[in-house]
């Protein structure tokens, strides 16, 4: 099962050209090193977490993930067992018995794939050694007060002793690749190759740490690529031995990727050196059979957001919820970079054109940003025990009115409707009602927010004034946590909740691919992403009229922040007047693209295999699209596949 045909020609200029049909690779083993194995911190997680599958189903057992040990995330998430490979078990036992611990078993995932989770504290003791030989080796120092680049280190070391063990084992013909993720797994490839383990090694990164850093900083820094002192900046953020080991492990690398063309491009410049192959991210997309199962997931989904809008706004519920549009941004809490910034000025505006159109939509919009909190807010919750309260209180009033109306039916009577009810179930409705009554507006935020006064949500917010009045078209909910279906105030995970919303909006600045637009469009849900995304150039390069298909692409590269703003609020006001049909008939065209990105083409992998040593090097790639047969990309001719569109239209009844 590990022979595999090839195809590919030439690729870049640093790697060879080849063509052959079968490659004697049974013994060959490709392990995966990231922070985010089994721990979840951002985007990363989500890469490799979704390819899990399509990895296993190709490598099976010669297949392994390698990050840190957590004691949690190893109870909660994996299944400890004995690794099948003895020379993988003597490598652990090596360490083992020098007092490192190391962890083994399946992460519960789809796929299941063997990890290998190294626990940083049990190996804490060797720091000052270690950084004594990163400094040897290549003139790093870390200093003590950066906990997360000492952490790297140690896993780094940690991981190159283990691959030293394992080669030995193996002896003449090791046959290793080790593919390495972000700079936090930067030590690990820059000790391996000092120590000349005779291992082919792929450096992948996902994001610079110096693109970050500036975008943040509000450098206008697509135009100035070629200008920075990236030395000085790094210097002057106090980043610099952090970029020195991203910028050592691209360079020890024998092969180099990354996920977009746009950071590509980038880390030309940041880390001086052009990738030999970008990767787009993929998604473990599921298909359902039939057709408009995904429609009816947004309905009940929609339905469980409308319940907890019900009781968020209590006592301000005078907008119409058939008529009320779910909007969304989620991520990791970087303000500028992931465009909240030009969105929450967006949505004063939207507000604005609703009102003056008198338009009776109304948009309640969701921030899922996680911030420091002490806990959910009292007013919310409240507002959630009140709603309940309605409910049983309808719940009770109904059981006794319909027994009592049964009764009469019985006798043969059609009895007064408003005398089957007696003065005690006026009382308990008129109770229920005057609890509702609140003094306050809805609040903005579901939390009791740490830095609330300089919180940069809750600054524009008061700044633009979109307090949740009932004037207000446009209703604001930030939820500064992630998402989880075991929360007592919106109890739907991360999957759920994007099924039931109308739009996503993700109008970045800095994102060197974005997951979440792509989550977005796999379930059929439309989305806003820009040109400076990669997922949004993706897009575009991909897909002739991605807005037709429910991906809405903000130019932030060209335009002003200001043009940008005025863009991004016309494609939320023109969405705002689309019809309950045109917005079910656009679900079924954004859900059409999400063959584009299933790891089942993305993920494909073809490689080049040599004997391995540091002299002759092994590749392994992931094709460039343009090399894989039967790309979807060719279903996607026309937008406007209008009787295929009816019938679809016609499968999904019901309010969506
Ligand atoms: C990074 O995670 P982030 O949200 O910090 O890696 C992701 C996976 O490649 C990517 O989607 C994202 O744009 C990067 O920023």
């Amino acid at each position: 099962p590990l022979s595999r045909s090839l195809s590919m020609t030439s690729l870049s200029g640093v790697l060879p050209a080849w063509e052959e049909d079968e490659l004697p690779v049974e013994d060959l083993l490709l392990f995966e090193v990231a922070w985010e194995v089994t721990n979840k911190v951002g985007g990363i997680y989500t890469v490799i977490q979704t390819k899990a599958k399509i990895t296993v189903d190709e490598w099976g057992e010669n297949y392994y993930m390698m990050g840190p040990y957590f004691e949690h995330n190893f109870k909660t998430q994996v299944e400890g067992c004995e690794p099948p490979n003895p020379a993988i078990r003597k490598a652990m036992d090596a360490l083992n018995n020098n007092g490192c611990q190391v962890h083994f078993g399946r992460w519960l995932i789809e796929g299941s794939p063997f990890v290998i989770l190294f626990d940083i504290g049990s190996a804490a003791w060797n720091l000052d050694r270690w950084k004594g030989d990163l400094w040897e080796t290549c003139k790093i120092g870390l200093p003590y007060h950066d906990r997360e680049a000492n952490d790297s280190l140690i896993l780094g070391s940690l991981i190159a002793w283990f691959f030293k063990e394992l080669t030995d084992q193996l002896g003449d013909k090791p046959n290793v690749i080790g593919h390495f993720h972000e700079w936090q797994a930067g030590p690990g490839i820059i000790l391996s190759r000092s120590r000349k383990i005779p291992m082919a090694t792929i450096f992948t990164t996902h994001a610079t740490l110096l693109g970050r850093y500036l975008c943040a900083g509000n450098a206008d820094f697509y135009n100035n690529l070629d200008k920075f002192n990236i030395d000085k900046e790094a210097g002057e953020r106090q980043i610099y031995h952090r970029y020195c080991l991203e910028r050592a492990a691209v360079h020890c690398a024998h092969v180099f990727t990354t996920v977009s063309q746009i950071t590509a491009v980038e880390a030309s410049h940041m880390l001086h050196r052009k990738p030999d192959v970008v990767t787009p991210n993929g998604l473990n997309v599921k298909k359902f059979s039939a057709m408009h199962e995904f429609q009816n997931l947004h309905s009940t989904s929609k339905a469980r957001i409308q319940e907890f809008v019900r009781g968020h706004f209590y006592g301000h519920l005078d907008f119409n919820l058939e008529k009320t549009l779910f909007f969304f941004i989620a991520g990791r809490y970087e303000f500028s970079n992931k465009g909240a910034d030009i969105f929450i000025e967006s949505l004063s505006r939207l507000n604005y054109l609703l009102r003056v159109h008198r338009k009776d939509i109304t948009v309640v919009v969701f921030f899922i940003m996680p911030a420091k909190t002490n806990n959910f807010n009292v007013e919310s919750l409240k507002g959630q025990a009140v709603r309940k309260q309605l409910w049983d209180t309808a719940h009770t009033v109904k059981e006794k009115f319909g027994k009592k109306l049964y009764d009469a039916l019985l006798k043969g009577l059609i009895p007064d409707m408003i005398s089957i009810l007696d003065q005690d179930d006026f009382t308990i409705m008129k109770r229920a009602i005057y609890a509702t009554q609140r003094h306050s507006l809805p609040p903005v935020t579901t939390h009791n927010m740490l830095d609330d006064s300089t919180d940069p949500i809750l600054s524009n917010i008061r700044r633009i004034g979109l307090f949740n009045s009932r004037n207000d078209r446009v209703k604001i909910i930030f939820h500064p946590e992630f998402l989880s279906s075991t929360s007592p105030l919106l109890p739907m995970d991360y999957e759920d909740f994007v099924r039931g919303c109308n739009l996503g909006v993700f109008p970045s600045y800095y994102e060197p691919w974005g997951y979440t637009p792509g989550e977005c469009t796999v379930m059929g849900i439309p989305s806003v992403t820009t040109n400076l995304s990669g997922f949004g150039c993706f897009m575009e390069e991909h897909v002739s009229d991605p807005a037709a298909y429910g991906v809405y692409i903000v130019d932030r590269r060209s335009r002003s922040p200001e043009e940008s703003c005025n863009q991004l609020t016309q494609f939320m006001f023109t969405f705002c007047q689309q019809s309950l049909r045109q917005r079910v008939i656009q679900r079924n065209r954004t859900e059409r693209l999400s063959d584009l990105l299933d790891w089942k083409y993305l993920g494909r992998v073809c490689f080049c295999c040599t004997t391995p040593s540091i002299d002759s090097i092994q590749f392994i790639l992931y094709s460039p699209i343009s090399q894989i047969t039967n790309y979807p990309q060719r279903a996607l001719q026309s937008a406007s596949d209008t009787s295929r569109e009816e019938a679809e239209l016609i499968r999904c009844n019901g309010e969506m």
